[in-house]
């Protein structure tokens, strides 16, 4: 980057006043893609990543229309003097970003892949390290995703796809308005960013957490309520509709699926009329598909298994006109059970997604209690 932005403050003096729209850096044998508003002008697409800088030209012509369309970001990322309105965890895997630049000065989005457990701290040694090293030899980082300086008010679309793993996210490009040539990253553009395959969810009431699956887009709390069960619970899938119409009894789109987990307190088996000493199998059993259901579920399968801590499971496979089901049930703490489900479009279940499933059901943790449940309950 430094030697970009040499190149683009030694040519200021014989360019026209230009406005810098950003793009993404496009590492060997990778194609990128990014979507722009573009205004009638000139235009001019540098790069100066090779010995040589290429350089082209186009001009887009027309008058400016106004479209009833954006595209769809998975994410917003604000570029700020000096900061970045960026989470400090992400999704791992395919995404699109809306870039922003809210600040008045240009910004860039550097993403250099750091070891894990790196801190702020480490990442300015590692910068200065880096700086002396780049200036003796012209080595650069290795960068996981670069987007290049865009000028205040300017915003892209672009697609980004980042591996599980921890990243520095920083801006080198120099203050304006500083005497001492500050670089934005010592301002305050740099942070730490830890890209998961799962995301932890917490009850908003404190009642448990699970980690689930990145690509599981859509988060329903306490989606238990709207099936008439009022116990903890959540539902997680790859989009509304598919937690929607699950939820009716609808068909699931196709390739549609989800996760759900609820909480049930002992006492409530007994008011079913399970005797006290009922097995984790008989008490499964009362969440079982009835004979002639409205969603046409039928039980395939059901045996008895071990979660990852060696606690006894009970899972049962259902296929179903609306859905396909496997759900584990397990006594989750003193009194307490619990019902996790992956649900998925009819015969559109994957390994993959059973997988993802079991990795969320052993990641459940139970972090209160039946009477704090029952309580709820009577606060209804
Ligand atoms: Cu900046």
């Amino acid at each position: 980057m430094g030697a970009l932005m040499g190149m683009m403050s030694g040519e200021v003096g014989v360019l026209p006043p230009a406005t810098f729209i950003g793009a993404p850096a496009a590492m060997p044998g990778t194609t990128q893609s990014v979507i722009y508003n573009l205004a009638a002008g000139s235009y001019v697409l540098l790069n100066v990543a090779g010995e040589e800088p290429q350089i082209a030209t186009f001009v887009v012509e027309g008058e400016a229309v106004d479209i009833d369309f954006e595209p769809e970001a998975d994410l917003t990322v604000a570029l700020v003097d000096f900061v970045f309105g960026l989470p400090v965890e992400l999704p791992a895997g395919e995404q699109t970003w809306l870039i922003e630049n809210l600040g008045e000065q240009w910004h860039e989005l550097i993403v250099i892949p750091v070891p894990d457990g790196t801190t702020l701290e480490d990442a300015m040694s590692l910068l200065m390290a880096t700086e002396e090293e780049a200036e003796g030899e012209g080595t650069m980082p290795e960068f996981a995703a670069v987007w290049s300086p865009m000028s205040a008010g300017e915003r892209a679309w672009v697609q980004v796809d980042l591996a599980p793993g921890t990243y520095l996210v920083s801006c080198f490009i120099e203050d304006v308005n500083s005497d001492e040539h500050a670089i934005h990253a010592a301002l305050g553009m740099l942070q730490i960013v830890t890209v998961k395959d799962t995301v932890t969810y917490t009850d908003p009431n404190g009642m448990f957490t699970l980690d689930y699956p990145a690509t599981l887009a859509a988060v329903r709390p306490d989606f238990a309520s709207t099936l008439g069960f009022p116990f903890p619970s959540v539902a997680l899938a790859d989009s509304e509709a598919t937690i929607d119409l699950s939820g009716a009894a609808q068909p699931v789109p196709e390739g549609g699926w989800g996760i759900g987990v609820m909480f049930i307190p002992a006492a409530f088996f007994t008011q079913m009329g399970m005797p006290a000493d009922a097995s984790l199998n008989d008490l499964a059993m009362l969440f079982a598909p009835q004979p002639g259901n409205e969603e046409g579920a039928e039980v395939v399968s059901i045996s008895e298994v071990a979660l990852a801590d060696g606690r006894a499971a009970i899972e049962r496979v259902v296929a179903g006109a609306t859905e396909d089901n496997v759900s584990i049930f397990y006594e989750a703490g003193e009194g307490v059970y619990a019902l996790a489900a992956l649900l998925s479009s009819p015969g559109g279940r994957t390994d993959a997604m059973v997988v993802a499933f079991m990795l969320t059901v052993n990641s459940i943790e139970f972090t209160s209690t039946v009477e704090a449940i029952i309580a709820g309950m009577g606060g209804e």
